[in-house]
């Protein structure tokens, strides 16, 4: 159904990779911080315009810019309702939802997206809301897209992204039943090790990144879930490029770019999105 929808659409539709557009950076960041880099991307309407051109496999966003957008683009592109959403003037890591299943079925949506923060004082409240919000959405057909982001009192800003942190959300995220799991790259650092909790070796060569994302993949379900990566902060082509060939060679299931995508002039943003394709159909 709609899981298959979003796998068969766009230019990777049937390799059981994919591109996804996300942009709820205007909840989590701030408008000017989020747009003015390029400022036809306040247009809730341009994100859809470029996820549509780009041949992505689909666009995530708040109820609010899929509301504003719908009357132009409904049923254009595979839409991810994102349901909770935190913002930069908050200082707990914890997360409000701001739609329901309800909406996502009024709007088409495939799936709804969901935030939790393994390791924050709000963890497990936020697991609940996700176990009532994926029961709905399942219940109606709808997929669930798990964004899972570690972060709180016991974790750093490497403890953040380190490889071992990466995999315990990403499986912690399948358990709870996602379709498609979220997380960051994650970075050659080893958390638990460092701060001598458990093992003292990691079964993975950390320093090779196509490594670092089958260890990813295995920690879900052994790639019997998908799971893709996010894209970060705007940075070079060529940085982002190397990303997105390690998650090629590990396995991952592709890639969620935001603000690589939208920061950069639309002429830019669809060359970059071209040869970020090219890499997950094996051309480059
Ligand atoms: P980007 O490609 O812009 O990083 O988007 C992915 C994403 O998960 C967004 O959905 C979210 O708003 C953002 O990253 C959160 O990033 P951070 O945790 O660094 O604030």
């Amino acid at each position: 159904g709609n899981l298959a929808r979003i796998l068969m659409t766009g230019k990777l539709g049937g390799t059981g990779r994919m591109v996804i557009l996300p942009v709820d950076q205007g909840f989590e960041h701030g408008p000017a911080r989020s747009f003015a880099p390029n400022p036809p991307a306040y247009d809730p309407r341009y994100h859809f315009e470029l996820a549509i051109e780009a041949g992505l496999n689909a666009y995530a966003a708040p109820l609010g810019a899929l509301e504003a957008a719908a009357g132009s683009y409904a049923g254009c592109i595979p839409t991810i309702l994102k349901v909770n959403s935190s913002n930069s003037l908050s200082t707990t890591k914890d997360q409000a939802v701001t739609a329901t299943v309800q909406d996502a079925l009024r709007l088409g949506c495939s799936a709804i997206g969901f935030t939790i923060y393994p390791g924050s004082e709000y963890q497990f409240e936020m697991m609940e809301e996700l176990r009532e919000l994926s029961a709905e959405a399942k219940a109606v057909g709808l997929a669930v897209v798990t964004w899972s982001y570690p972060r709180g009192p016991m974790l750093d800003k490497v403890g953040e992204t380190a490889l071992d942190i990466a995999a315990y959300a990403a499986h912690i995220a399948a358990l709870t039943g996602a379709h498609i799991i979220k997380v960051k790259p994650p970075t050659d650092a080893v958390f638990l090790d460092a701060a001598k909790k458990t093992y003292q070796s990691h079964p993975v060569d950390v320093k090779d990144a196509a490594a670092r994302i089958a260890h990813i993949v295995q920690a879900c379900f052994a790639g019997r879930r998908l799971v893709v990566f996010s894209g970060g902060e705007a940075k070079g082509a060529d940085a982002l490029l190397n990303e997105v060939r390690a998650i090629h060679a590990g396995g991952g299931n592709g890639s969620i770019v935001g603000r690589n995508a939208f920061q950069r002039p639309k002429d830019e943003a669809l060359k970059l999105l071209s040869d970020i394709i090219d890499i997950y159909k094996g051309k480059a």
